[in-house]
């Protein structure tokens, strides 16, 4: 995974300070790229634990259209809370929770879940349903029967939704390529990356999501081409940056995919093998 390694140094070397949305501030560079052969292993990031269960059911969540927090809090899976949460309070419902007592209500209460669990019309809903076009079962059948395309795209960017997004997306749109000798190739463009934070997580989705569409495809997973927009260090992770920097990359895992329409596929039929990494870093999320 070096790199990813690349990229944070890449940043903080010449990233310019820049003030952001959240009042934080960051190092950042404007376009970035990197390839990862996935040939070579499956790119989970080694210099920080990360967790890929989280990245499982993501993924999962976002291919069978889902758009409400229910789904992943149930399962364990906290990294979309803090929107409909800063939404919550800002409602007239709001009584003073705490974040943690806003997640149990969602557990526990399906109406509360209903009214204040969802984000909106983001990425499960544009890749299922974008003005009423499924984009995702579009792209796979393209991918069967029209391999050469060079419209194989789904974007998640939706002009006429994107106000009532709590958080509008951030991998905002991607293309697939069938090469010749069988082999499926990625490109993410990715409009915003938290290079700490978000970019591990958004990095071994893509990944995933190219193994899972190659199977289905019956295709050779290859490259996932990572672009990346405003690619941006925390001014708060910087410390995090550099010891991820003074770690030695462990060799890359492997990832085990039962054989099963790609919508059939459960939490349990994907499986990471012989993942090794560093310590886990904590690290506070801009919201
Ligand atoms: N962010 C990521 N990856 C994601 C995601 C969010 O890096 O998958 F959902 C980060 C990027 C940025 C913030 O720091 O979240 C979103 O803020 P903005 O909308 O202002 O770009």
């Amino acid at each position: 995974m070096k790199q990813y390694l690349n990229l944070l140094q890449d940043v903080l070397e010449h990233g310019e300070v820049r003030q952001d949305r959240t009042g934080t501030g960051t190092l950042s560079k404007f376009g970035m790229q990197a390839r990862y052969d996935l040939r070579q292993g499956f790119p989970v990031v080694t210099t920080k634990k990360v967790f890929f269960k989280a990245i499982v059911h993501e993924i999962l969540w976002f291919i069978s259209g889902d758009t409400n927090i229910k789904y992943l809090v149930d399962n364990g899976v906290n990294i979309w809370n803090e929107w409909p949460y800063a939404n919550y309070q800002k409602s007239d419902s709001f009584k003073g929770e705490t974040l943690e007592e806003f997640i149990e209500k969602i557990k526990s209460d399906a109406t509360f879940a209903l009214r204040y669990g969802d984000l909106g019309p983001v990425y499960g809903k544009q890749w299922r349903n974008f003005n009423g076009i499924d984009q995702f079962n579009k792209l796979l059948s393209q991918l069967k029967n029209n391999p050469n395309s060079r419209r194989h795209i789904v974007s998640a960017w939706n002009p006429v939704e994107v106000e009532d997004m709590l958080l509008p997306p951030c991998h905002s749109l991607f293309q697939l390529y069938v090469s010749e000798e069988g082999f499926l190739d990625l490109q993410l463009y990715q409009r915003s990356g938290d290079l700490f934070l978000g970019i591990p997580f958004n990095i071994a989705s893509y990944a995933l999501l190219l193994e899972l569409i190659a199977k289905e495809c019956d295709l050779k997973p290859r490259y996932f081409i990572h672009t990346i927009g405003d690619a941006h260090i925390y001014l708060n992770h910087v410390e995090q940056v550099k010891l991820q920097l003074s770690r030695e990359p462990k060799p890359l895992s492997k990832i085990n995919i039962k054989n099963k329409s790609i919508y059939e596929i459960k939490f349990e039929d994907i499986v990471l093998e012989n993942y090794q990494s560093w310590p886990g870093i904590k690290g506070k999320v801009a919201v």
